[in-house]
């Protein structure tokens, strides 16, 4: 059982809850306080429980508001997840990356969870572009419509961008 902690206001309307997976260390918890509190620390803490924080948005594309609950996940969790995102550390070579993305993959399933996708955390170490994006959606054999993220939550670039596209994907999935 996880705990849910945050000080937004949810705002009535539809709930998209989107589960992140890895690793420790990948920068999960990074990426949950980034995307939901803007904030990001370099103290790193594991976390042994589950954790949730959410954020609510009014999008173009959605005529109510949108509630975003983004969980680390660190074992099967009690509420039913939309969307998994495989966070894996970018700075782990290509070829472990493949290995890395399978076992997680394995692990979503067994949580009956089968839209995952991959989110690349930490690419302001190694400075990665689009181009690195499109050698892992290779090497990892990904359908044409699954995107590789880039995201890195120190500086925050593609953290926003990653939510917006998970959520457009489902979206038009209702
Ligand atoms: N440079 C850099 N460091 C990061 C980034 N994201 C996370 N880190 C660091 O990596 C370490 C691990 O990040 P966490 O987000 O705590 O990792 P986690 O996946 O939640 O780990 P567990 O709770 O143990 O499962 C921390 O020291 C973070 O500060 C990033 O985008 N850039
Ligand atoms: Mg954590």
């Amino acid at each position: 059982m996880g705990s849910c902690s945050s000080k937004t206001t949810v705002i009535e309307g539809f709930i998209i809850r989107i589960g992140l997976l890895g690793d420790s260390v990948s920068g999960k918890s990074a990426i949950l306080s980034r995307f939901t509190h803007n904030t990001f620390s370099l103290n790193y803490q594991h976390n042994t429980k589950s954790l949730a924080s959410i954020k609510s948005y009014l999008l173009e594309e959605s005529f109510s508001p949108v509630t975003v609950e983004v969980w680390e996940v660190q074992s099967p969790l009690s509420v039913s997840i939309d969307i998994a995102v495989i966070i894996a550390d970018s700075t782990k070579p290509i070829s472990d990356l493949q290995d890395y993305y399978w076992k997680w993959l394995q692990v979503a399933q067994s949580y009956g969870w089968n839209k995952v996708h991959i989110a690349l955390s930490k690419i302001d170490i190694k400075g990665f572009d689009e181009s690195y994006a499109e050698k892992v959606h290779e090497a990892l054999v990904l359908d044409q419509g699954k995107e590789v993220y880039l995201t890195s939550s120190l500086t925050g670039k593609g953290i926003d961008l990653m939510f917006k596209s998970l959520i457009s994907h489902r979206l038009r999935m209702r």
